[in-house]
Protein backbone atom coordinates (compact mmCIF):
# COMPACT_ATOMS: atom_id res chain seq x y z
CA UNK A 1 0.00 0.00 0.00
CA UNK A 2 1.49 3.36 -1.10
CA UNK A 3 1.81 6.30 1.73
CA UNK A 4 1.61 9.44 1.81
CA UNK A 5 2.33 12.69 3.76
CA UNK A 6 0.32 16.25 2.86
CA UNK A 7 0.93 18.89 4.70
CA UNK A 8 -1.94 22.20 4.16
CA UNK A 9 -4.22 18.82 5.00
CA UNK A 10 -7.12 21.27 6.39
CA UNK A 11 -7.47 23.57 3.13
CA UNK A 12 -9.36 23.19 -0.19
CA UNK A 13 -6.55 21.08 -1.80
CA UNK A 14 -5.57 18.96 1.05
CA UNK A 15 -9.28 17.76 1.41
CA UNK A 16 -9.51 17.05 -2.66
CA UNK A 17 -6.06 15.18 -2.99
CA UNK A 18 -6.68 12.96 0.58
CA UNK A 19 -9.83 11.82 -0.76
CA UNK A 20 -7.98 11.20 -4.48
CA UNK A 21 -5.35 9.17 -2.72
CA UNK A 22 -7.44 7.39 -0.41
CA UNK A 23 -9.88 6.14 -3.25
CA UNK A 24 -6.55 4.89 -5.09
CA UNK A 25 -6.10 3.05 -1.79
CA UNK A 26 -2.95 4.86 -0.10
CA UNK A 27 -2.55 5.21 3.47
CA UNK A 28 -2.21 8.78 3.58
CA UNK A 29 -1.31 10.88 6.53
CA UNK A 30 -1.98 15.14 7.00
CA UNK A 31 0.38 17.34 8.81
CA UNK A 32 -2.20 20.18 11.07
CA UNK A 33 -0.16 22.85 12.97
CA UNK A 34 -1.11 24.21 16.28
CA UNK A 35 -2.75 23.34 19.69
CA UNK A 36 -6.36 22.33 19.38
CA UNK A 37 -6.74 23.53 15.59
CA UNK A 38 -10.93 24.03 15.04
CA UNK A 39 -10.10 22.24 11.61
CA UNK A 40 -9.16 18.99 12.84
CA UNK A 41 -12.64 18.37 13.09
CA UNK A 42 -13.29 19.34 9.15
CA UNK A 43 -10.36 16.72 8.29
CA UNK A 44 -12.07 14.16 10.80
CA UNK A 45 -15.44 14.27 9.34
CA UNK A 46 -14.71 15.07 5.93
CA UNK A 47 -11.96 12.44 5.03
CA UNK A 48 -11.88 9.96 8.25
CA UNK A 49 -9.73 7.96 7.19
CA UNK A 50 -6.59 10.49 6.85
CA UNK A 51 -4.33 9.83 10.25
CA UNK A 52 -3.54 12.97 11.73
CA UNK A 53 0.01 14.01 12.73
CA UNK A 54 0.79 17.36 14.26
CA UNK A 55 3.35 19.42 12.99
CA UNK A 56 4.46 23.08 11.43
CA UNK A 57 6.06 24.26 8.68
CA UNK A 58 8.32 26.47 10.47
CA UNK A 59 9.25 23.81 12.50
CA UNK A 60 12.00 21.63 11.34
CA UNK A 61 12.07 18.47 13.92
CA UNK A 62 8.35 18.38 13.40
CA UNK A 63 8.36 17.99 9.73
CA UNK A 64 11.33 15.19 10.84
CA UNK A 65 9.01 13.31 13.11
CA UNK A 66 5.86 13.16 10.52
CA UNK A 67 8.21 11.93 8.10
CA UNK A 68 9.30 8.99 10.38
CA UNK A 69 5.98 7.76 11.56
CA UNK A 70 4.21 8.25 8.26
CA UNK A 71 7.11 6.92 5.93
CA UNK A 72 5.51 8.32 3.11
CA UNK A 73 6.55 7.70 -0.67
CA UNK A 74 5.14 10.48 -1.92
CA UNK A 75 5.39 14.15 0.01
CA UNK A 76 2.72 17.01 -1.12
CA UNK A 77 3.37 20.51 0.22
CA UNK A 78 0.28 21.84 0.26
CA UNK A 79 0.89 24.07 3.59
CA UNK A 80 0.86 27.90 3.16
CA UNK A 81 0.22 31.34 3.98
CA UNK A 82 -2.32 31.21 0.76
CA UNK A 83 -4.37 34.45 0.73
CA UNK A 84 -2.40 37.10 -1.85
CA UNK A 85 -3.85 40.18 -0.29
CA UNK A 86 -3.11 38.66 3.39
CA UNK A 87 0.68 38.47 2.21
CA UNK A 88 1.47 42.23 2.50
CA UNK A 89 -0.33 42.78 5.84
CA UNK A 90 2.09 39.41 7.41
CA UNK A 91 5.35 39.64 4.74
CA UNK A 92 7.48 38.19 7.19
CA UNK A 93 4.90 35.04 8.55
CA UNK A 94 4.37 34.93 4.53
CA UNK A 95 7.67 33.99 3.77
CA UNK A 96 8.99 31.56 6.82
CA UNK A 97 5.75 29.80 5.83
CA UNK A 98 5.45 29.45 2.18
CA UNK A 99 9.32 29.92 1.37
CA UNK A 100 11.55 28.73 4.07
CA UNK A 101 8.50 25.85 4.60
CA UNK A 102 9.65 24.38 1.47
CA UNK A 103 12.99 24.50 2.77
CA UNK A 104 12.34 22.77 5.71
CA UNK A 105 9.92 20.04 3.97
CA UNK A 106 13.31 19.02 1.49
CA UNK A 107 15.75 19.47 4.53
CA UNK A 108 13.70 16.89 6.32
CA UNK A 109 12.94 14.82 3.58
CA UNK A 110 17.08 14.86 3.01
CA UNK A 111 17.72 13.82 6.62
CA UNK A 112 15.08 11.47 6.82
CA UNK A 113 16.17 9.46 3.41
CA UNK A 114 19.56 9.73 4.21
CA UNK A 115 21.90 7.57 1.49
CA UNK A 116 18.25 6.56 -0.54
CA UNK A 117 16.72 9.72 -1.43
CA UNK A 118 14.59 7.71 -4.23
CA UNK A 119 12.81 6.49 -1.10
CA UNK A 120 10.44 9.92 -1.54
CA UNK A 121 8.84 11.56 -3.82
CA UNK A 122 8.02 15.13 -3.41
CA UNK A 123 5.56 17.77 -4.76
CA UNK A 124 5.67 21.05 -4.49
CA UNK A 125 2.61 23.53 -4.55
CA UNK A 126 3.97 26.29 -7.12
CA UNK A 127 1.27 28.88 -8.17
CA UNK A 128 0.87 31.35 -11.58
CA UNK A 129 1.01 34.26 -8.97
CA UNK A 130 4.76 33.93 -9.64
CA UNK A 131 3.85 35.57 -13.11
CA UNK A 132 2.57 38.38 -11.67
CA UNK A 133 3.20 41.20 -14.14
CA UNK A 134 2.66 38.91 -17.01
CA UNK A 135 5.72 38.53 -19.39
CA UNK A 136 4.12 36.67 -21.79
CA UNK A 137 0.70 35.54 -22.97
CA UNK A 138 -0.26 32.40 -22.38
CA UNK A 139 1.89 31.99 -19.62
CA UNK A 140 3.78 28.40 -19.81
CA UNK A 141 6.34 26.77 -17.62
CA UNK A 142 9.34 28.42 -19.30
CA UNK A 143 7.65 31.99 -19.15
CA UNK A 144 9.92 34.94 -16.99
CA UNK A 145 8.69 35.20 -13.13
CA UNK A 146 7.57 38.56 -12.14
CA UNK A 147 6.20 37.92 -8.67
CA UNK A 148 3.66 41.07 -7.67
CA UNK A 149 3.34 40.21 -3.81
CA UNK A 150 5.09 38.95 -0.79
CA UNK A 151 3.21 36.05 -1.71
CA UNK A 152 4.81 35.78 -5.11
CA UNK A 153 7.90 36.00 -3.80
CA UNK A 154 7.97 33.37 -1.69
CA UNK A 155 6.66 30.98 -4.17
CA UNK A 156 8.69 31.73 -6.42
CA UNK A 157 11.58 30.67 -3.77
CA UNK A 158 10.08 27.84 -3.09
CA UNK A 159 9.61 27.25 -6.82
CA UNK A 160 13.27 27.42 -7.53
CA UNK A 161 14.22 25.57 -4.38
CA UNK A 162 12.39 22.34 -5.40
CA UNK A 163 14.38 22.60 -8.56
CA UNK A 164 17.54 22.67 -6.48
CA UNK A 165 17.05 19.48 -4.78
CA UNK A 166 16.13 18.07 -8.23
CA UNK A 167 19.44 18.82 -9.40
CA UNK A 168 21.47 18.90 -6.50
CA UNK A 169 20.26 15.83 -5.00
CA UNK A 170 18.48 13.61 -7.66
CA UNK A 171 15.36 14.16 -5.48
CA UNK A 172 12.06 13.31 -7.80
CA UNK A 173 10.81 16.88 -6.65
CA UNK A 174 7.89 18.23 -8.97
CA UNK A 175 6.68 22.06 -8.98
CA UNK A 176 2.63 22.48 -10.31
CA UNK A 177 2.33 25.54 -11.09
CA UNK A 178 -1.44 25.36 -10.57
CA UNK A 179 -3.85 28.36 -11.94
CA UNK A 180 -6.38 29.16 -9.85
CA UNK A 181 -8.86 26.12 -8.43
CA UNK A 182 -11.88 26.86 -7.10
CA UNK A 183 -14.75 24.83 -4.91
CA UNK A 184 -17.23 24.48 -2.58
CA UNK A 185 -14.76 24.02 -0.11
CA UNK A 186 -12.85 27.33 -1.41
CA UNK A 187 -12.24 29.81 1.62
CA UNK A 188 -14.57 32.64 1.82
CA UNK A 189 -12.13 34.77 1.74
CA UNK A 190 -10.93 34.11 -1.95
CA UNK A 191 -13.18 36.04 -4.71
CA UNK A 192 -15.00 33.25 -6.31
CA UNK A 193 -16.21 31.95 -2.86
CA UNK A 194 -16.78 35.45 -1.64
CA UNK A 195 -19.19 35.64 -4.63
CA UNK A 196 -21.32 32.59 -4.23
CA UNK A 197 -21.49 32.87 -0.48
CA UNK A 198 -22.88 36.02 -1.48
CA UNK A 199 -25.31 35.74 -3.89
CA UNK A 200 -26.44 32.71 -2.20
CA UNK A 201 -27.16 34.96 1.00
CA UNK A 202 -28.53 37.77 -1.63
CA UNK A 203 -30.80 35.46 -3.28
CA UNK A 204 -32.18 34.19 0.13
CA UNK A 205 -33.10 37.79 1.30
CA UNK A 206 -30.06 37.61 4.04
CA UNK A 207 -27.93 40.41 2.44
CA UNK A 208 -28.34 43.27 0.45
CA UNK A 209 -24.87 44.54 -0.87
CA UNK A 210 -21.62 42.65 -1.86
CA UNK A 211 -18.35 44.89 -1.37
CA UNK A 212 -15.80 44.17 -3.65
CA UNK A 213 -11.93 45.13 -4.79
CA UNK A 214 -10.99 45.02 -8.61
CA UNK A 215 -13.33 44.23 -10.81
CA UNK A 216 -11.04 44.01 -14.20
CA UNK A 217 -8.42 41.44 -13.16
CA UNK A 218 -8.70 38.43 -15.32
CA UNK A 219 -7.91 34.92 -13.75
CA UNK A 220 -7.62 31.28 -15.36
CA UNK A 221 -10.31 29.64 -13.10
CA UNK A 222 -10.51 25.32 -12.45
CA UNK A 223 -12.28 23.30 -10.62
CA UNK A 224 -10.05 21.97 -7.58
CA UNK A 225 -10.64 18.37 -7.91
CA UNK A 226 -9.71 18.60 -11.25
CA UNK A 227 -6.18 19.92 -9.90
CA UNK A 228 -5.22 17.50 -7.44
CA UNK A 229 -5.12 14.91 -10.01
CA UNK A 230 -2.83 16.83 -12.27
CA UNK A 231 -0.45 16.47 -8.35
CA UNK A 232 -1.14 12.52 -8.54
CA UNK A 233 -0.22 12.25 -11.89
CA UNK A 234 3.47 14.23 -11.80
CA UNK A 235 4.50 12.11 -8.98
CA UNK A 236 3.98 8.80 -11.19
CA UNK A 237 6.28 10.32 -13.59
CA UNK A 238 9.74 8.56 -14.19
CA UNK A 239 11.29 11.70 -13.21
CA UNK A 240 10.16 15.05 -11.29
CA UNK A 241 9.61 18.19 -13.69
CA UNK A 242 7.52 21.86 -14.01
CA UNK A 243 4.04 21.66 -15.13
CA UNK A 244 1.69 24.51 -15.81
CA UNK A 245 -2.07 23.29 -15.01
CA UNK A 246 -4.78 25.43 -15.75
CA UNK A 247 -7.88 25.73 -18.50
CA UNK A 248 -6.38 27.96 -20.86
CA UNK A 249 -9.75 30.39 -20.76
CA UNK A 250 -9.10 33.48 -18.64
CA UNK A 251 -12.97 35.63 -17.38
CA UNK A 252 -12.51 38.70 -15.55
CA UNK A 253 -14.15 39.70 -11.95
CA UNK A 254 -17.09 41.57 -13.65
CA UNK A 255 -17.47 38.09 -15.66
CA UNK A 256 -18.12 35.78 -12.07
CA UNK A 257 -20.25 38.36 -10.71
CA UNK A 258 -22.47 38.41 -13.79
CA UNK A 259 -22.27 35.01 -14.17
CA UNK A 260 -22.63 33.81 -10.28
CA UNK A 261 -25.99 36.54 -9.95
CA UNK A 262 -26.80 34.73 -13.37
CA UNK A 263 -27.12 31.22 -11.52
CA UNK A 264 -29.28 32.44 -8.98
CA UNK A 265 -31.87 33.96 -11.06
CA UNK A 266 -30.88 37.63 -10.56
CA UNK A 267 -31.06 40.23 -12.89
CA UNK A 268 -28.67 43.40 -12.63
CA UNK A 269 -25.68 42.36 -10.75
CA UNK A 270 -24.48 46.01 -11.21
CA UNK A 271 -27.75 46.84 -8.11
CA UNK A 272 -25.87 44.38 -6.05
CA UNK A 273 -22.57 45.29 -6.27
CA UNK A 274 -20.22 48.23 -4.60
CA UNK A 275 -16.34 48.34 -5.19
CA UNK A 276 -13.92 49.78 -1.73
CA UNK A 277 -10.54 50.75 -1.76
CA UNK A 278 -10.56 48.51 1.32
CA UNK A 279 -10.01 45.04 -1.23
CA UNK A 280 -7.85 46.95 -4.00
CA UNK A 281 -4.47 45.51 -3.79
CA UNK A 282 -0.93 47.52 -3.65
CA UNK A 283 -0.34 45.63 -6.89
CA UNK A 284 -2.02 43.61 -8.54
CA UNK A 285 -2.03 40.69 -10.78
CA UNK A 286 -3.66 41.99 -14.01
CA UNK A 287 -4.17 39.05 -16.32
CA UNK A 288 -3.69 35.29 -16.13
CA UNK A 289 -4.01 32.47 -18.64
CA UNK A 290 -2.14 29.25 -18.30
CA UNK A 291 -0.75 27.30 -21.52
CA UNK A 292 -1.02 23.16 -19.74
CA UNK A 293 0.08 21.89 -23.21
CA UNK A 294 3.00 19.84 -21.17
CA UNK A 295 0.79 18.63 -18.61
CA UNK A 296 -1.93 17.54 -21.20
CA UNK A 297 0.99 15.42 -23.60
CA UNK A 298 3.01 14.28 -20.54
CA UNK A 299 0.68 13.20 -17.93
CA UNK A 300 -2.51 12.88 -20.21
CA UNK A 301 -4.28 15.63 -17.86
CA UNK A 302 -7.29 18.28 -18.69
CA UNK A 303 -9.60 20.07 -16.79
CA UNK A 304 -13.10 18.77 -16.90
CA UNK A 305 -15.18 21.60 -15.52
CA UNK A 306 -15.34 25.02 -17.08
CA UNK A 307 -16.08 28.38 -15.37
CA UNK A 308 -20.09 28.66 -15.96
CA UNK A 309 -19.84 24.87 -14.94
CA UNK A 310 -17.34 25.85 -11.57
CA UNK A 311 -19.75 29.02 -10.95
CA UNK A 312 -23.22 27.35 -10.93
CA UNK A 313 -21.44 24.54 -8.70
CA UNK A 314 -20.12 26.60 -6.12
CA UNK A 315 -23.53 29.00 -6.15
CA UNK A 316 -25.65 25.54 -5.68
CA UNK A 317 -23.58 24.70 -2.79
CA UNK A 318 -23.68 27.82 -1.11
CA UNK A 319 -27.32 28.14 -1.62
CA UNK A 320 -28.23 24.79 -0.47
CA UNK A 321 -25.71 25.00 2.49
CA UNK A 322 -27.34 28.22 3.46
CA UNK A 323 -30.64 26.97 2.86
CA UNK A 324 -30.04 23.72 5.33
CA UNK A 325 -28.28 25.94 8.10
CA UNK A 326 -31.84 27.67 9.21
CA UNK A 327 -33.81 24.25 9.03
P1 LIG B 1 -5.69 26.85 1.74
O1 LIG B 1 -5.47 28.25 2.14
O2 LIG B 1 -7.09 26.32 1.64
O3 LIG B 1 -4.88 25.88 2.73
C1 LIG B 1 -3.62 26.25 3.22
C2 LIG B 1 -3.16 25.19 4.19
O4 LIG B 1 -1.88 25.54 4.71
C3 LIG B 1 -4.09 25.00 5.39
O5 LIG B 1 -4.24 23.62 5.64
C4 LIG B 1 -3.29 25.66 6.52
O6 LIG B 1 -3.57 25.13 7.80
C5 LIG B 1 -1.88 25.27 6.10
N1 LIG B 1 -0.86 26.04 6.80
C6 LIG B 1 -0.80 27.39 6.98
N2 LIG B 1 0.27 27.73 7.73
C7 LIG B 1 0.90 26.56 8.05
C8 LIG B 1 2.05 26.24 8.81
N3 LIG B 1 2.78 27.20 9.42
N4 LIG B 1 2.41 24.95 8.92
C9 LIG B 1 1.67 23.98 8.33
N5 LIG B 1 0.58 24.21 7.58
C10 LIG B 1 0.19 25.49 7.46
O7 LIG B 1 -4.94 26.64 0.34
P2 LIG B 1 -5.35 25.74 -0.93
O8 LIG B 1 -5.77 24.40 -0.48
O9 LIG B 1 -6.21 26.53 -1.82
O10 LIG B 1 -3.94 25.65 -1.68
C11 LIG B 1 -3.00 24.63 -1.39
C12 LIG B 1 -1.62 25.08 -1.80
O11 LIG B 1 -1.59 25.38 -3.17
C13 LIG B 1 -1.13 26.35 -1.09
O12 LIG B 1 0.27 26.20 -0.94
C14 LIG B 1 -1.42 27.45 -2.07
O13 LIG B 1 -0.55 28.54 -1.88
C15 LIG B 1 -1.16 26.72 -3.38
N6 LIG B 1 -1.88 27.19 -4.54
C16 LIG B 1 -3.25 27.29 -4.49
C17 LIG B 1 -3.96 27.65 -5.60
C18 LIG B 1 -5.45 27.78 -5.58
O14 LIG B 1 -5.99 28.39 -6.50
N7 LIG B 1 -6.14 27.22 -4.59
C19 LIG B 1 -3.26 27.92 -6.89
C20 LIG B 1 -1.83 27.74 -6.83
C21 LIG B 1 -1.18 27.39 -5.69
P3 LIG B 1 -4.64 25.82 8.83
O15 LIG B 1 -5.98 25.30 8.40
O16 LIG B 1 -4.21 25.32 10.14
O17 LIG B 1 -4.51 27.30 8.64
P1 LIG C 1 -5.63 35.20 -6.03
O1 LIG C 1 -7.13 34.87 -5.57
O2 LIG C 1 -5.10 36.44 -5.44
O3 LIG C 1 -5.64 35.09 -7.54
O4 LIG C 1 -4.83 33.98 -5.37
P2 LIG C 1 -8.31 35.78 -5.01
O5 LIG C 1 -9.54 34.98 -5.22
O6 LIG C 1 -8.04 36.26 -3.63
O7 LIG C 1 -8.29 37.07 -5.97
C1 LIG C 1 -8.53 36.96 -7.37
C2 LIG C 1 -8.70 38.33 -7.97
O8 LIG C 1 -9.93 38.90 -7.51
C3 LIG C 1 -9.72 40.28 -7.22
N1 LIG C 1 -10.74 40.76 -6.28
C4 LIG C 1 -10.95 40.27 -5.05
N2 LIG C 1 -10.33 39.29 -4.36
C5 LIG C 1 -10.78 39.00 -3.12
N3 LIG C 1 -10.21 38.00 -2.44
N4 LIG C 1 -11.79 39.72 -2.53
C6 LIG C 1 -12.42 40.75 -3.18
O9 LIG C 1 -13.33 41.38 -2.65
C7 LIG C 1 -11.99 41.04 -4.50
N5 LIG C 1 -12.38 41.94 -5.44
C8 LIG C 1 -11.61 41.76 -6.50
C9 LIG C 1 -8.31 40.31 -6.65
O10 LIG C 1 -7.80 41.65 -6.66
C10 LIG C 1 -7.61 39.35 -7.61
O11 LIG C 1 -7.23 40.03 -8.77
C11 LIG C 1 -5.32 32.65 -5.37
C12 LIG C 1 -4.81 31.96 -4.09
O12 LIG C 1 -5.43 30.71 -3.97
C13 LIG C 1 -3.30 31.77 -4.16
O13 LIG C 1 -2.88 30.98 -3.06
C14 LIG C 1 -2.97 31.04 -5.47
O14 LIG C 1 -1.59 30.85 -5.58
C15 LIG C 1 -3.50 31.84 -6.66
O15 LIG C 1 -4.91 31.96 -6.52
C16 LIG C 1 -3.21 31.15 -7.98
Amino acid sequence: MPRALITGITGQDGLYLSELLLSKGYEVYGLIRGQNNPKAELVAREVPDVRVLTGDLTDLSSLLRALRVAQPDEVYNLGAVSFVAYSWEQAALTTEVTATGVLNVLEAIRLHAGDDLSRVRFYQASSSEMFGKVQEVPQRESTLLWPRSPYGVAKVYGHYMTINYRESYGLHASSGILFNHESPRRGPEFVTRKVSLAVAAIKLGRQDKLVMGNLDARRDWGFAGDYVDAMWRMLQQPEGGDFVVSTGETHSIRELLETAFDVAGIADWEKYVEQDPRFFRPAEVDLLIGDATRAREVLGWKPSVDFPGLVRMMVESDLKRLTDAVR
